[in-house]
């Protein structure tokens, strides 16, 4: 095992309050583009960058084009979790892994069997209606045809924060507290260019930050180890 990734393996032998904050490439090894790889959807040609079709004044003034992008690049039938998000659960059971705190909103952790998952984003796995904010069904949201509207009239959209849109207080809080008390933070799988998520990791107080992620980040010189591996491969070997 390379000398970097047995470091890691030590920390997390070590430690039963680990703390994983995460981001798209958590998942591209589940077969999810994620948005800033060289195959991921800034780089795939669309009439308007994801930025602008994932926000709230875009989704309100054209949801036809909004769903388009929707089914087309967030729903993926058939994904699986991967070694990734499997062994995080298993970290978890192990009672050594206290919270998985992610930016996705594909709902991968929780398939996995993570229990304690913080969605900073949502998921596209749960709907309400914009006007009268019943709960919908995320099936025809996801796979049905059009603007999915609620017997209200309202338009469908999906529980995530668009772009202009605030986070939840609850869980911005929760988050930022298990960073706060983490003994080792693991990094994974995120630009950390999407704030105010990627600030929330400098609240974290110790000397254990572990940052593995495929390219190099603006806080690659400011954890205490940084490993540019798939995490998937990265995990299958802790
Ligand atoms: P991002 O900005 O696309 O960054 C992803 C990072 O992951 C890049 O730096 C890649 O180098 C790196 N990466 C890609 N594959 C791997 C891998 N196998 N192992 C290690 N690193 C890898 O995505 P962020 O999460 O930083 O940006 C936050 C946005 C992206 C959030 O708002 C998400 O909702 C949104 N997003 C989510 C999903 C999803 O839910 N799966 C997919 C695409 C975008």
């Amino acid at each position: 095992m390379e000398k970097d990734i047995q470091q890691l393996k030590t920390w997390i032998d070590h430690s039963d309050n680990v703390v994983f904050f995460g981001g798209a490439g958590v998942s591209t090894e589940s077969g999810i583009p994620d948005f800033r790889s060289v195959d991921g959807l800034y780089n795939q040609k669309w009439k308007y960058p994801p930025e602008t079709i994932l926000s709230h004044s875009f989704f309100t003034r054209n949801p036809e084009e909004y769903y388009r992008f929707h089914r087309e690049k967030l729903v993926i039938e058939g994904v699986r979790p991967n070694t990734a998000h499997l062994r995080l659960a298993e970290l978890e059971r192990q009672g050594k892994l206290k919270a998985v705190i992610t930016q996705n909103i594909d709902g991968l952790h929780q398939l996995a069997g993570s229990k304690n998952v913080l969605e900073l984003h949502g998921s596209i796995l749960r709907a309400y209606c914009s006007r009268c904010g019943k709960k919908c069904s995320a099936e025809l949201m996801n796979y049905g045809e059009g603007v999915p509207r609620c017997e209200c009239g309202g338009v469908i959209r999906p529980d995530i924060v668009l772009y202009e849109e605030p986070l939840d207080n609850d869980v911005m809080t929760r988050a930022i507290n298990y960073i706060r008390n983490a003994d080792v933070l693991i990094i994974g799988g995120t630009s950390l260019n999407v704030y105010p998520a990627a600030g929330f990791i400098n609240y974290y107080n110790g000397d254990k930050m572990a940052l593995v992620n495929l390219s190099s980040t603006s806080y690659d010189n400011y954890a205490d180890l940084v490993i540019h591996k798939k995490i998937g491969e990265v995990f299958s070997q802790i």
